[in-house]
């Protein structure tokens, strides 16, 4: 089988809510030689983005969504591990990631969080449904290093949170010591600029990319 058809038939067992078959088949790629990276960027993401569209056309229910989501948490019990061996070894600074409060969604968030955290950021993990009042806690209590605050939200109504996230930073005097990068499928370019956010990211690797140039 060629890498493709195995990285199809990772996203068909994802899609398919097959919990086993992904954890399989996630062996069967690392065994062919394709990379941890690729099997999430090109094997699960895909297969949770047509799980999405599914949903949206009333092809899927959530309970369909939330065993897509187990598979996806199988596969990646397996691949992190080899993820965070990738690392720089390298510290450039303190990565402060959540999700916006009021949102659970935490599969993007995950995935950001490796691999900021394989690309030499120190990762502080908020989780998700985090308030603004635990963000700026956080940001005070690492005062005085480099920070990217990289927050995740999946749904227009989270969205507008981030807004007032960055508010909230400017009200502590504390826009200066920190870099912000908001991402998530509803956020544009535009959103960001908008509520005077730095960056976003559409990817998991873009993400890492442009954290990495914000810290320069
Ligand atoms: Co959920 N859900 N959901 N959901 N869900 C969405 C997000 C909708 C778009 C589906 C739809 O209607 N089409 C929708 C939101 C609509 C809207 O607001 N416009 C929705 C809804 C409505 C809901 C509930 C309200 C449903 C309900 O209960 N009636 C509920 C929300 C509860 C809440 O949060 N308070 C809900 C629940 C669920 C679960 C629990 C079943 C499950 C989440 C499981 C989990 O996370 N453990 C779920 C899922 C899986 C989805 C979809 C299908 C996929 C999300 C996902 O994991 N994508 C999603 C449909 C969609 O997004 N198209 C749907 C895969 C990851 C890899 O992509 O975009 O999250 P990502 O992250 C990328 C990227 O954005 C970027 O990098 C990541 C990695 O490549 N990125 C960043 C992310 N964060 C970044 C931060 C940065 O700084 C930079 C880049």
């Amino acid at each position: 089988m060629s890498d493709r058809e195995i990285l199809n038939k990772l996203s068909d067992r994802l899609v398919n809510q097959d919990i086993e078959g992904c954890k399989t088949t996630t062996l069967e790629a690392l065994d062919a030689g394709i990379s941890a990276f690729d099997a999430i960027n090109e094997g699960l993401s895909v297969g949770m983005k047509i799980v999405g569209d599914k949903y949206e056309l009333g092809e899927l229910y959530l309970p369909h969504i939330m065993m897509s989501a187990k598979a996806m948490d199988a596969a990646m019990e397996i691949l992190t591990p080899i993820l965070e061996k990738e690392g720089t070894g390298e510290n450039i600074g303190t990565a402060i990631t959540f999700v916006q409060e009021g949102d659970i969604h935490e599969i993007g968030h995950r995935l950001v969080s490796i691999m900021l955290g394989v690309n030499g950021f120190n990762i502080v993990d908020l989780g998700v449904d985090v308030s603004n009042k635990t963000i700026i806690e956080e940001i005070n209590k690492h005062n005085g290093d480099k920070i990217l605050l990289a927050g995740s939200a999946l749904m227009t109504t989270s969205m507008q949170g981030q807004k007032d996230t960055v508010t909230a930073i400017e009200e502590q005097g504390l826009r200066d010591s920190v870099k912000i990068m908001f991402g998530g499928a509803p956020v544009s370019e535009k959103w960001v600029k908008d509520i005077r956010a730095d960056a976003t990211a559409k990817n998991a690797a873009d993400a890492a990319r442009v954290a990495v140039e914000l810290m320069k």
